[in-house]
């Protein structure tokens, strides 16, 4: 029996939640579905306000991992050439210029199976503690991440970590085969406990059933702490990639699966992440009604583009959006 939305959240957090309730909810009629996690959204956080992170590739390609659907992978003929690490000064340059477009949180990204220790490691350290002088929050996604690698980005400053799931268990295998589910897990429990705040969400489109995305919302939902932070991307296909052919999602699949994660972590911050260049703004709005507060702005994701920042303002002014960092 699923909980209805009107419990308080405390009541789903103490159990754990079992997929087929998820998958339950997944396929009841959208019309109801959004109209509850609208409700469920407003009570825990202000419907107008969208948190505005801004990415950078800062060690770019060249990645020794087999991730299906990523340019960056070495496994696959792509567009993508492999970079050296970006300059701690470029970085920040960058930051700066995120800052003044109105970001609120700086992401940087690396191209690596794993941190190791060293001098690429403590430029990273730099960029975080430069991310956060500039009065930026700081995130990276480096890969698995040991214990004490996560307990020093944690001394540096950093707020978030993303590591993302990407998809259901029993799809996971389909995806990559380089490293294992249990593996994303671990880094999540490293980030957890260090006190860093935990970013971890999911792709879709990578053809997966719909039981694979309730499998999916359930690791997710079912991790204590929920993650404060839950990425919401669409597969953007790549040429050259095992996935740059699939057929990209419906966008009633999206807004079901923004709202049933928003109805299942009530306070996590749900971003409408990578994909946004091939939704219509009706489905943005609705993705936004029915609990996704957070987008990466900036016309430039990793390596691929994102909506210019003239058409995300645009989109705000007609739904009445603000920037959370805004006045
Ligand atoms: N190497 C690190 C890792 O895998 O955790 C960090 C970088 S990786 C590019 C970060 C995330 O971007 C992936 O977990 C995936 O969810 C997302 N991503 C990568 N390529 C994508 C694509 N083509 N479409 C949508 N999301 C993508
Ligand atoms: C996340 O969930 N999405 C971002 C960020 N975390 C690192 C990455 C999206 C990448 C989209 C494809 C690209 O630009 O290469
Ligand atoms: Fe490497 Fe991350 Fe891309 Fe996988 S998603 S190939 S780990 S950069």
């Amino acid at each position: 029996m699923f909980i209805p939305a009107t419990a308080p959240a405390s009541a789903r957090q103490n159990r754990t939640l079992e997929v087929s309730e998820i998958s339950a909810l997944l396929d009841r009629p959208l019309i109801n579905l959004v109209f509850e996690a609208a409700a469920v959204h407003r009570r825990h956080h202000d419907p107008l306000r969208i948190q505005c992170s801004q990415l950078l590739s800062v060690k770019t390609g060249g990645c020794p991992e087999d991730c299906g659907y990523c340019s960056q992978s070495a496994h696959s003929k792509t567009a993508v050439e492999a970079e050296q690490l970006l300059s701690v000064a470029k970085t920040l340059e960058e930051a700066r210029r995120a800052k003044e477009g109105g970001a609120d949180r700086f992401c940087m990204g690396a191209a690596w199976r794993e941190v190791r220790d060293g001098k690429d490691f403590d430029a990273v350290v730099e960029m975080v503690e430069g991310v956060k002088e500039l009065g930026l929050e700081a995130c990276v996604t480096l890969g698995m991440l040991a214990p004490h690698q996560a307990q020093r980005l944690q001394a540096a400053g950093l707020d978030y970590y993303n590591h993302n799931l990407d998809t259901g268990r029993s799809h996971y295998d389909e995806v990559v085969t380089t490293h294992s589910y249990d593996e994303r897990l671990a880094t999540l429990a490293a980030v957890r406990d260090a006190g860093i705040h935990v970013c971890s969400g999911g792709i879709l489109g990578l053809g997966e059933a719909r039981e694979a995305r309730a499998e999916l919302l359930a690791e997710l939902a079912n991790l204590e702490p929920q993650p404060e932070s839950v990425p919401i991307n669409s597969l953007v296909p790549i040429e050259g990639t095992p996935m740059g052919e699939e057929q990209g999602i419906d966008w009633s699949e999206l807004v079901s699966v923004v709202a049933a994660a928003r109805i299942l972590m009530p306070r996590t911050t749900i971003r409408l992440s990578a994909g946004r260049r091939g939704l219509t703004e009706e489905a943005q709005a609705l993705c936004f009604l029915a609990g996704a507060n957070s987008i990466f702005m900036g016309d430039q994701l990793l390596t691929t583009p994102n909506p210019e920042p003239s058409t995300d303002a645009a989109l705000f002014a007609k739904l009445g959006l603000q920037p959370a960092s805004g006045s």
